[in-house]
């Protein structure tokens, strides 16, 4: 299904001074705005606009259109364009209803963004999607955004979209006291102690997946080059990985027989992800909830009961889950498959890329696989590849290199917004001299893709420097914006109160994952491809996907 809305927006900028409306076509003459004006010129166009855009072939399409122009003279009021108010940011206003600048942000957050700061400065709000989103562009304002918790609160606003995601009931409610609580709770066995042992089992299985699907020798072939897409192949690889760390394998096996089934159900899911985030119906999303249905269905209750080496933080979910006579089978099982999506949905593409920068980079690539020999010969290994390896946790700290190349890839690749919801009418304090109003309901947005890029902050942006994060042989801290030093330079995984509770899980698989790449196998690219973009498709949401898969050749080093 595509919609087809595509017209020329027009800026609605007002202030307490002087409204005025840049020259719509069919709005004349409009000299001051008023709600009503925008609603007339809207009416029209917008009446049109829906019924070309829904067209009447399909049963479902004619239902959507009888609901929504039987709903169109209530949207219409109910969304008449807010006026910006005295302090209030500089108002970025669509003119279509429901959508305001949801198209143009859709489209290219990135750019989108980057040009309305050249017009309007550092904070400005856009309407988008019917909601009020306030920017701050000015990575130097982000420690006073993050400071003001009490106001600003992230999981209202995860509470309202997960669910729709992800198919289960909102779990601020009141059938379900202290849920959200405990599951917040649950986050810690992702970190501190319990990380040791995660990172222990994603070690062997790593090792027991990449050993039956890459190391063993196939018919007809001797240490001669494989080849390989790149994205596929870490694919398998991680997801297969970390579903066993986190969730346990078969009583019966020491693997999942449906994965590869249930990789293919994944990523038609998670191709439909933002869709779904944007709070698209999933009934107008073609087989996507059926496809869901499955997928919650691996996580029944009595099916994961058979599974043996469940990690803590999986098997505490499990306890806590079944303290709620209110959730049915299917709910705690889509509360796991939302934490399958969690785990994987970012780590898979960040290992892409991870790996695609290494690979393209040939002097980078030899001076991490040094590295990493080097920690090994250091406890005392001598690496071969007929033997397994293992990595502690201790080893991996010690690998800077791989680790700096990780944080530059996550650079590169991450398109993650930082989001909090108002919590009242207050103003925000943005530095000593500064405030601006925002209103209860408003959503505060951090988009660090635009600091990540920023050329004043990162020398050559978009070039991939393996070592752009250490100094001297130790991680470099010290990032500058107009001469002065920077609080948050590098933020893939969120911050203050919606940080990523699996970050440091997720470096530490990530640097397995690629430890045992470089030991084991030599690696290139195949030649005459043209470099790998990234897709903005999930602008917003996270790691961003690569436009193209990459075909690659590997084969076992003899060391
Ligand atoms: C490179 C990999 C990853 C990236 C880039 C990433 C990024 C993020 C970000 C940006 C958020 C916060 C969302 C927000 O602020 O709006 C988040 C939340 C979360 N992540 Fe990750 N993540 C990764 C891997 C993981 C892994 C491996 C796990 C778990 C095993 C995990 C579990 C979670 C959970 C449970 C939340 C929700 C936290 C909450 O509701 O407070 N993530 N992640
Ligand atoms: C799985 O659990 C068993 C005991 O339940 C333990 O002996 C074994 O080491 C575990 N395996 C892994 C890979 O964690
Ligand atoms: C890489 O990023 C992680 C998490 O963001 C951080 O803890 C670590 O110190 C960084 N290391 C380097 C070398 O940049
Ligand atoms: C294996 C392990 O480290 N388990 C610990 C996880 O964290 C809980 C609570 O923080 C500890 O009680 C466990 O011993």
């Amino acid at each position: 299904m595509t919609w087809t809305v595509v017209t020329t927006d027009i800026i609605i900028m007002t202030s307490s001074s002087s409204s005025s409306v840049t020259s719509p076509v069919s709005c004349e003459p409009a000299r001051a705005v008023t709600g009503s004006c925008v609603c007339v010129c809207v009416r029209e166009r917008e009446r049109e606009q829906m019924i070309e855009c829904l067209g009447p072939t399909h049963s479902d399409m004619s239902a959507l259109l009888l609901l929504l122009l039987g709903l169109l003279p209530l949207i219409i009021c109910v969304l008449r364009a807010r006026k910006r108010r005295d302090d209030e940011p500089p108002l970025i206003n669509g003119w279509i209803p429901f959508l305001g600048k949801a198209l143009e942000f859709g489209r290219d957050a990135y750019r989108f963004l980057e040009e309305q700061k050249k017009k309007f400065g550092d904070i400005f709000t856009v309407h988008i999607a019917g909601k009020y989103m306030t920017f701050i562009m000015d990575p130097l304002l982000y420690p006073s955004i993050i400071k003001q918790g009490r106001q600003l609160d992230f999981h209202q606003f995860s509470d309202k979209v997960a669910p729709i995601v992800f198919g289960y009931p909102p779990v601020m409610n009141r059938k379900s006291p202290g849920l959200h609580d405990e599951i917040i709770r649950s986050f810690h066995l992702l970190q501190g102690d319990n990380l040791t042992s995660l990172t222990e089992s994603m070690m062997g299985n790593l090792m027991l997946v990449y050993r039956q699907d890459h190391l063993s020798e196939r018919p007809g072939e001797e240490g001669g080059w494989r080849s390989g897409s790149m994205y596929e192949f870490c694919n398998s690889v991680m997801f297969e990985a970390t579903f066993l760390t986190l969730y346990g394998r078969p009583s019966s096996a020491s693997r999942h027989s449906e994965m590869v089934v249930m990789r293919e159900n994944f990523v038609r899911f998670d191709t439909m992800f933002p869709l779904l985030v944007a709070e698209v119906p999933i009934w107008l999303l073609r087989r996507t909830k059926a496809i869901r249905e499955k997928l919650i269905n691996y996580f029944l209750p009595h099916r994961m009961s058979c599974w043996l080496n469940t990690s803590h933080f999986i098997r505490r979910r499990l306890e806590l889950l079944d303290q709620y006579d209110t959730l049915r089978d299917v709910d705690k099982a889509a509360h796991h498959f939302a934490i399958l999506w969690a785990s994987v949905g970012n780590t898979v593409p960040a290992s892409f890329w991870a790996m695609y920068y290494l690979v393209s980079h040939p002097e980078a690539l030899e001076v991490v696989r040094r590295e990493i020999h080097d920690v090994l010969k250091l406890s005392g290994v001598e690496f071969s590849s007929d033997q397994d390896v293992m990595f502690s946790r201790e080893q991996l700290d010690k690998l800077v290199y791989l680790e700096s190349s990780i944080n530059e890839s996550l650079r590169l690749s991450s398109a993650s917004m930082n989001i909090r919801v108002a919590q009242e009418d207050f103003s925000l304090r943005l530095d000593g001299e500064h405030s601006a109003a925002v209103r209860k309901g408003d959503i505060i947005v951090l988009y660090p893709q635009s600091l990540h890029m920023d050329p004043d902050i990162y020398d050559e942006p978009q070039t991939f420097r393996f070592d752009r994060y250490i100094q001297d042989g130790r991680e470099k801290t010290d990032f500058y914006k107009d001469g002065q030093r920077l609080r948050y330079y590098r933020m893939p995984f969120g911050s203050g109160s919606s940080m990523c509770p699996g970050r440091y899980f997720a470096v530490n698989e990530i640097k397995q994952f690629l430890c045992l790449l470089l030991l084991y196998f030599d690696l290139q690219l195949v030649e005459g491809q043209t470099r790998v973009t990234v897709d903005c498709g999930r602008a917003g949401l996270g790691i961003l996907l690569p436009s193209t898969d990459v075909r690659f050749r590997y084969r076992l080093r003899t060391v």
